[in-house]
């Protein structure tokens, strides 16, 4: 059977449509910078590629992560996707619980020592040995450092900005002393950033690495580039109005500002790295500033902090 039609079986067997799957492949596409030649390639990448495990763990944080990626416009995507990476362990989703949940992840990750990918959320309490975040009576230190470190993965992606740079957790006063997985466990990860992240950008990073073999070129905040390698500002259609000099002569600065650009009530768009206007959310429908609402920078590190008021102006 060749690829075109193993993918067609398989869409089938779930019930989705050809179109559905190539518009979702196609927002992958995008946000990998990639022309629309490269959809197939994709599409290949998703459905047939053979690839390592899985291991998805949750230390400090709201799962909003998950709830983003598992409850996206496409509710099949998820399941693809997981088929795809082969999830042997993640706590939301699995029917196993308590002592059968803690022996499938130890099983996992010593059969595949050295070939699985770590996925992260949540951000890891440091103060006191760690003893604020346990799970199975383990801290998430003892978890991170037996899984993420001594069992070394292929890759650690951190999904979310606690995981990446302690988000909500690492705000002051932080009485837990948490910190982002990379600095608690002295480790290099790669961040998709954002509260939550987009779903597209977790897949696109996955599939780079199906798809090329290698993960993606970073930035100095270890993001993948394709996706936070230029500022929500520049990429934002509301910057035409105040770039438009014939706007602005024919309904002057304040119209430009207050009429469409919403840094007066506190944007934080040109201090943010991040894809959203591109990729957008609800399968490419909108995303926040074109909703109406000021981005707010959660794709940066200490945004809590360090951006917040988030509602007021300069
Ligand atoms: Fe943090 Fe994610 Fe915000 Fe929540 O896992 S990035 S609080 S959306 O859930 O970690
Ligand atoms: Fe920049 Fe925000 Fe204004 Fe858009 S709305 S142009 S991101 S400041
Ligand atoms: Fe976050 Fe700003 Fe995008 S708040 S979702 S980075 S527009």
């Amino acid at each position: 059977m060749d690829d075109k039609n193993t993918i067609e079986k398989k869409l089938s067997e779930i019930g989705v449509s050809r179109r559905d799957f190539m518009k979702f492949c196609g927002l992958v596409t995008t946000a990998l910078g990639l022309s629309a030649a490269a959809i197939p390639r994709v599409a290949e990448a998703i459905m047939i590629k053979k690839r390592p495990p899985v291991v998805w763990l949750h230390f400090a944080e709201c799962t909003g992560c998950t709830e983003a990626f598992f409850r996206s416009t496409y509710p099949w995507a998820a399941e693809i996707i997981l088929d795809t990476i082969s999830l042997d362990y993640h706590e939301t989703i699995m029917t196993a619980a308590g002592y059968q949940a803690e022996e499938i992840l130890d099983k996992t990750i010593r059969e595949n020592k050295g070939n699985f990918i770590a996925v992260v959320e949540g951000a890891i309490p440091t103060k006191d040995n760690g003893i604020y975040g346990r799970m199975g009576g383990r801290t998430f230190l003892e978890i991170g450092r037996k899984v993420l470190v001594d069992s070394n993965p292929i890759a650690v992606l951190c999904v979310g900005n606690c995981a990446s740079f302690g988000g909500l957790q690492a705000a002051a006063p932080n009485p837990t002393e948490a910190k982002s997985v990379g600095e608690a466990l002295d480790l290099k990860t790669i961040n998709i950033s954002g509260c939550p992240p987009n779903a597209i950008n977790i897949v696109a990073t996955m599939v780079h690495y199906l798809l090329l073999e290698k993960l993606p070129a970073l930035d100095e905040y270890n993001r993948p580039l394709f996706a936070y390698g230029k500022s929500v500002h520049d990429q934002c259609p509301r910057r035409s109005h105040f770039d438009n000099e014939e706007f602005v002569q024919e309904f002057g600065d304040e119209a430009a500002m207050q009429g469409w650009c919403l840094r007066q009530v506190g944007c934080k768009g040109p201090e943010t790295f991040n894809n959203c206007p591109i990729v957008k959310f609800n399968d490419g429908t909108s995303w926040p500033v074109e909703a109406g609402h000021p981005c707010i920078g959660c794709a940066e590190p200490e945004f809590w902090d360090a951006l917040s008021p988030f509602y007021e102006g300069e």
